[in-house]
């Protein structure tokens, strides 16, 4: 019996050591998840990469553009694997340079931070001279950019937002843009030992909180909450925000003091909310019609906002879409309007239901990681661009106030992370991926993004290896055993670079001569060494390692986001350039940009219900994350395929919707527009905004031979556009997309990707 951390909690496991073979929720946590059953179900699955395979073509024609994702594999060993990959990435970085080579490698991976396969591959690339960054995620692409503008940077806001504890005890109205969403909240970068999401709010619910979610889905908050639930359409939480602003400025409710203390350009943008630039007044009565909100219920929103203690937190997923800087600035524009920021229970929150880590004490310091060396070039992409710029190498494009050129990639390397999970348009993604003239890939599983690389190399999974892990602000670090041996011929990230770096004669660089464990013992041993340093400590090694888990030491319990900023704004400023809240950003003016000009507006998104588009494709389909697993992972595992239909992944709809299509729960349906299509299976549900159909990501892209942009399992971003935020973050807008669906009615293909690909014996 032994305990493991993955992203989405602690599993408490027996093994024989080949496969696990009972898995049950750890004692210490008090809201266990069932996501926990995808581990064991799937580790010998056939989905399961058994050992190094080399694309057909590659390896017969060598380097060069080619079909990536529909030629056959052929099996190597791994010797002959490892010799070609070196041979390939002495050539490239030899002839073109590190210039040539992206490493972004996007993508969350494991828990467990020794064998984080991000931080491996960017150590091996930066030990052969660098590689082409990424910058920035898919979650906050805009939040990033914009927010270090107006408020601060995002690791501040995260790692200092108020604590939950707070909120339960002294927020009397919690508005959310976009919910307290249950689902997300079980997960977090690194890992969530004891799940908090629903605790915090029954608590605040017993204190006297009220709760107003705002969003296409009822369940965006859960029961505990009792939220009244205003269903906006999506994509038009700009404009109901600057309604609510318009009635705080029109009736006098808007803290002056606090707008005259604390923030700058309050008039620029009062005017425009007055209707001075253009002449429309932004009231609710212009609001309802595009929001599809009442206006008097805005009106009495407003009011109750201005008449007690409240939060406005705005989730992640509204400015995972176009313009979707434009809410995000409101929601802080809002709460300074409000004049709460810094007092307790009150201000501005993002995130508190898109991930565990939001509102956590905070830590004096975080697990030990491998370090990654440094980068010998600085060139970068804005992490959603990724297909731009495969398709568009020198070609220049606008990102934060500058203008940047792509880079011409020859060899893409991509270890724990799935482009065709993560990214939006899948079809331009594949013509993308077949630009380069090498595609590597590293993962456990035939991902999809594996089935269009040309180099396959097995990963172990993390109940197959010897490691540690600490969610991202989590109390708890976890010594994280091998429960079982691997897979096949499946061997650690780090014996693979490990193996190559030798191979490149950058053997000591990548190695320093340790073995994993070794480095383990190091890379904690130094850990204490700084933390005793600081007078803080904790167990020897030995120690460690042979208990469960052990606490990290916390800073503070409780803590209220800008209540030094509120309390001295001269001695503490924030770091933005006026050291305010910037309502109004000469920064962000000077940029130019049209789709984000100097303070927020409401900017038509071309996606929306209200939009031309939306007569041809007339279902906003929202496209969030999974409930049954985290992205992609574990796809195969059980509980994410106990809530498949037939075995697609379901798509939930208004009972008018399905009823004006002619569909019952249980069909199988076709989710299209002009970019492309996929299967799913229908759910009814009055939960969901009439005009919405939600089809979560993570359903491994399976596409249809003949006509690429069509999925025949379920993967949103099939239809999704892949087009930036705007000009100033580049952010991924992948959350929304206008869509038509009928029934299905030809024969239901097989699925393939839930199997191994087309394998040729040489
Ligand atoms: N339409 C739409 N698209 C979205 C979003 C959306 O809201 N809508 N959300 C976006 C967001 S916020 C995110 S963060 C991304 C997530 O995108 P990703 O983070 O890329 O998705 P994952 O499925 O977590 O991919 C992780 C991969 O790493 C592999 N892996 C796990 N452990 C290891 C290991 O130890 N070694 C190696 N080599 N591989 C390993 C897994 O098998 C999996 O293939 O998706 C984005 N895409
Ligand atoms: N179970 C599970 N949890 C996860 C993840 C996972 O894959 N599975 N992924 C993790 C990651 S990487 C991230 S970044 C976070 C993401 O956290 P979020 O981005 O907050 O999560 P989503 O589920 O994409 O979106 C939350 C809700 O926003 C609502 N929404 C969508 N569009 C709009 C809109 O225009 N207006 C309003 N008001 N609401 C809207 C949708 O109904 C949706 O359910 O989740 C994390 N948590
Ligand atoms: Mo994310």
């Amino acid at each position: 019996m032994a305990t493991h951390l993955t992203h989405w909690g602690v599993l408490d496991a027996d093994s024989d050591g080949e496969r696990l073979t009972a898995v049950r929720p750890w004692r210490a946590d008090p809201e266990p998840t069932p996501l926990i059953e995808n581990v064991a179900s799937a580790q010998h699955h056939p989905a399961r990469i058994d050992q190094p395979y080399v694309r057909r073509g590659w390896l017969e024609h060598g380097p060069g553009p080619g079909p990536r994702g529909s030629e056959e594999f052929v099996p190597v060993s791994w010797e002959t694997a490892l010799d070609l990959l070196a041979g390939e990435l002495s050539r490239v970085y030899r002839d073109f340079g590190a210039s040539a080579v992206y490493g972004g490698s996007y993508g969350w991976a494991s828990a467990g931070r020794f064998h984080h396969a991000q931080s491996q591959v960017h150590r091996f690339l930066n030990c052969l001279g660098g590689y082409v960054s990424h910058r920035n995620s898919y979650s906050l692409g805009a939040s990033t950019v914009l927010l270090p503008h107006i408020l601060a940077d995002m690791g501040t806001i995260m790692s200092r937002a108020t604590t939950k504890s707070v909120l339960a005890e002294h927020s009397k109205l919690i508005v959310s843009f976009g919910g307290l969403s249950p689902k997300n909240v079980v997960v977090s970068p690194g890992g969530v030992s004891k799940h908090n999401g629903r605790g915090w709010i029954r608590q605040a619910q017993a204190n006297g909180c009220r709760f107003v979610t705002i969003g296409p889905l009822r369940d965006d908050s859960p029961a505990e909450a009792q939220a009244e639930w205003i269903a906006a359409r999506p994509g038009s939480d700009a404009a109901l925000m600057l309604a609510l602003a318009q009635v705080l400025d029109a009736e006098g409710l808007a803290d002056n003091t606090f707008l005259d203390r604390y923030t700058v350009g309050y008039e620029r943008f009062a005017a425009y909310v007055r209707g001075a630039e253009d002449g429309i007044v932004k009231d609710p009565e212009w609001a309802e019609p595009i929001t599809g909100v009442a206006a008097a219920r805005i009106r009495t929103l407003a009011r109750e906002m201005a008449a007690t203690r409240t939060l406005v937190t705005v989730s992640w997923s509204l400015q995972r879409a176009r313009y979707g800087e434009q809410p995000l600035w409101l929601g802080v524009v809002l709460a300074a309007m409000l004049g709460q920021i810094g007092l307790p229970g009150g201000g501005f929150g993002h995130g508190y239901g898109s991930a565990g880590n939001v509102g956590l004490a905070v830590r004096v310091t975080s697990p030990p990681k491998l370090p990654q060396g440094r980068n010998g070039i600085d060139d970068f992409i804005p992490v959603a661009r990724i297909a731009d710029m495969l398709l568009n190498p020198g070609a220049p494009y606008e990102y934060d106030g500058r203008r940047r050129t792509y880079p011409d990639i020859r060899l893409v390397y991509w270890a724990g992370g799935n482009p065709f999970h993560h990214h939006q348009n899948l079809a331009r993604l594949r013509t993308a991926f077949g630009r380069p003239d090498t595609v590597v890939v590293h993962d456990p599983f035939w991902s999809a993004t594996a089935r269009h690389a040309d180099i396959v190399l097995p990963s172990t999974m993390t109940i197959e290896r010897d490691d540690y892990g600490s969610g991202e602000g989590d109390r708890y670090l976890f010594p994280m055993p091998a429960l079982t041996r691997p897979h096949a011929q499946a061997r650690d990230d780090y014996w693979m670079f490990g193996e190559l770096a030798e191979r490149l004669g950058i053997g000591k660089e990548f190695t320093e001569g340790r073995t994993a464990q070794e480095w383990l013992r190091h890379l904690y041993d130094e850990w204490r060494e700084r933390l005793r340093g600081r007078g803080y400590e904790v167990p020897d090694y030995e120690t460690f390692w042979a208990g469960e888990s052990i606490e990290l030491p916390i800073e503070s319990e409780e803590h209220v986001a800008f209540a030094d900023f509120r309390a001295d704004p001269q001695a503490h400023p924030l770091h933005t350039p006026s050291g305010r809240i910037e309502i109004f950003s000469e920064t962000i003016a000077g940029f130019g940009y049209d789709d984000c000009p100097g303070h927020p507006v409401w900017l038509e998104p071309d996606e929306w219900l209200g939009s031309p588009r939306a007569a041809r494709f007339p279902i906003q389909l929202v496209a969030n994350q999974p409930r049954t697993k985290l992205h992609s992972q574990l796809d195969i595992g059980a509980h994410s395929q106990s809530t498949k239909i037939q075995g697609r992944e379901p798509v939930r709809l208004h009972p008018d919707d399905a009823a004006a299509r002619g569909l019952s729960a249980g069909d199988i349906v076709r989710i299209f527009n002009d970019r492309g299509s996929c299967l799913a299976g229908v759910e009814i549900s009055d939960s969901v905004r009439p005009g919405v159909a939600q089809l979560s990501t993570g359903a491994w892209y399976d596409p249809d031979p003949a006509d690429p942009s069509h999925c025949r399992h379920g993967n949103p971003n099939a239809v999704t556009e892949d087009r930036g935020t705007s000009r100033l973050s580049q952010g991924c807008t992948g959350q929304l997309a206008l869509v038509e669906i009928e029934r299905y009615t030809d024969p239901l293909p097989p699925l393939t990707v839930t199997g191994p690909p087309p394998v040729a014996h040489r």
